[in-house]
């Protein structure tokens, strides 16, 4: 495996990183989790931009322009000649000192792009739904780390999935400190309720996914009305159906939250058309890659 590490393509085994890195230090940083469908990768230009958002919300300047950004993403996927992948594209502060202090690490950067394959749930759980539960973690406050910056320290979403897989469970419904439905820890969430969706707002605490987004685009375009309203745990347990969305888990049926039956307990009928509708545009909204002649599947 090929990892493209501060402009050079390096071997797994050489990819290092320095144990001064404030990225390791501190989880100072932003990240991004890009998909490639079939030599596509699935709008990069959108994940590109939130990834600089987030590294200037927290002051930290990219060296590269957005196109070389782009540019190291695809130069990743060809070096290790994939059609279909899962993309971890991570900026940290770089090499300081002990100290908290950013300044120490100005220009030292550290970029990394690794281009993998990820399953993140088993088939069966998009053909039957998932079970899902609320987790005492709370959502960070936006006003303490607003949950926009996509930033290298997940504690907050990581303590909360460990509450649920000690609960028995894969994914866990985050609240924000008004006890308001935010998100999973890895996914946004979504309702239908008598034939329309609900999601809630981005400023609930919530990540702006991008997957949430194209989730609404759909709406828009099956004419169906989609809302971004906050959400009461009442309002999921009777909801008709629900779903998550992310670029790994992709579009996942709930069918079950905190013991509470969702609807017909099975993945509902609106959710397996946005389901279908998704795989359509995976296949168009992004951009193209070459693998070369020798890969005859994607020249
Ligand atoms: N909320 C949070 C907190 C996220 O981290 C999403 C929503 C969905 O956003 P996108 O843009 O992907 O539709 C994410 C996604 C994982 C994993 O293993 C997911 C994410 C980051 C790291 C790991 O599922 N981010």
């Amino acid at each position: 495996m090929k990892i493209y590490l501060n402009g050079k393509m390096v071997d797994k085994s050489e990819a290092k990183v320095s144990v001064f890195d404030h990225g390791f230090l501190y989880g100072d940083g932003v990240f991004e989790g890009i998909r490639a469908y079939n030599c596509l990768v699935f709008k990069l230009k959108e994940h590109i931009d939130r990834l600089y958002e987030s590294a200037h919300s927290i002051m930290l300047p990219i060296k590269l322009s957005k196109q070389q950004m782009a540019d190291a993403v695809i130069k990743t996927l060809k070096a290790n000649v994939l059609r279909d992948a899962y993309i971890r594209l991570i900026v940290s502060r770089g090499e300081g000192d002990l100290g908290l202090d950013p300044r120490k690490c100005y220009g030292n950067e550290t970029i990394v792009v690794i281009a993998d394959k990820i399953v993140l749930y088993p088939e069966k759980l998009y053909k039957e739904g998932m079970e899902i539960i609320t987790v005492p973690t709370l959502r960070n406050l936006s006003e303490a780390l607003n949950p926009q910056i996509k930033s290298l320290n997940y504690l907050n979403n990581i303590l909360a999935k460990i509450e649920a897989i000690n609960s028995g469970y894969q994914e866990a419904i985050m609240l924000d400190h008004l006890g308001y439905v935010a998100e999973c820890t890895g996914d946004n969430i979504f309702i239908v309720k008598k034939g329309e969706i609900f999601t809630p707002p981005q400023c609930m605490g919530s990540l702006r996914g991008i997957t949430r987004d194209s989730v609404l685009e759909i709406a828009a375009k099956i004419k169906t009305a989609a809302h971004e309203h906050v959400l009461t745990r009442h309002e999921l347990f009777n909801a008709q159906e629900c779903f998550l969305t992310g670029t790994a888990a992709e579009i996942i049926p709930v069918v079950r939250v905190d013991g509470r039956v969702i609807g017909d307990g099975k993945p509902g009928k609106m959710t397996q058309k946005i389901m279908a509708e998704f795989r359509k545009v995976t296949k168009v909204a992004g951009v193209k890659y070459s693998l070369g002649t020798k890969n005859r599947e994607c020249v």
